[in-house]
């Protein structure tokens, strides 16, 4: 009897780490995706291994994430020595409609190559772009070591008291206006959902 006591309340002490692990994880989401599965050849620091996206509660932000094969320059360049484009890009879909309603990006570009990237000479910069435009530098970022990262406000993506957000992430080496498509999808296919 004392037996079957302890075996319940050790099931028990199972199930409510589990819920507690599910609440910790309510507002988080992330993927793993394999190095070296670039779509062209590309540096190692447009390949992408890990992407999350986090609610900071409290905030009213989302915490944008990826993680690369290698450490980005501060200034990319070419073997050629010309400056390297580069724009790490989070899709985000609100489930209600049919298409991926916004767009944060982060980017290292020139206007000479690029139409809505601001000034010629070569720079970090970030946009998002929704369904009622395009705005640089609209939120803040940062590219640090082998790990780009932003921060958008909940407000911004339309999504203050949405239940659930999909999303996924690509990498570039060349602007999408030039029809060259991405280097790197994660997931490969399909979408992460925050659940929130
Ligand atoms: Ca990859
Ligand atoms: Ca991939």
């Amino acid at each position: 009897m004392v037996g079957l006591f302890r075996m319940a309340l050790a099931v028990l002490a199972i199930v409510a780490l589990g819920l507690q692990a599910s609440v910790a994880y309510a507002h988080s989401s992330e993927v793993f995706d394999p190095a070296g599965d670039l779509a062209t050849a590309a540096p190692a620091y447009s390949d992408i291994v890990h992407a999350k996206v986090t609610e900071q509660v409290g905030r009213d932000r989302l915490y944008f994430m990826i993680e690369v094969a290698e450490r980005i320059p501060d200034t990319p360049t070419k073997a050629d020595g010309t400056p390297q484009f580069l724009a790490w890009n989070w899709a985000v879909d609100a489930p209600v409609g049919g298409a991926f309603d916004y767009t944060v990006i982060v980017r290292y570009c020139s206007h000479t190559i690029q139409g809505p990237c601001i000034g010629d000479a070569w720079h970090w910069e970030s946009e998002l772009i929704g369904p009622t435009g395009r705005q640089v530098n609209a939120f803040p970022f940062a590219v640090d070591g082998a790990t780009v990262k932003a921060s958008v406000g909940l407000a911004q993506l339309g999504a203050a008291n949405l239940a659930q957000l999909d999303w996924f992430t690509v990498s570039r080496i060349a602007p999408g206006v030039s029809g060259a498509p991405p280097v790197d999808f994660a997931p490969n296919s399909g979408v992460v959902s925050l659940l929130r």
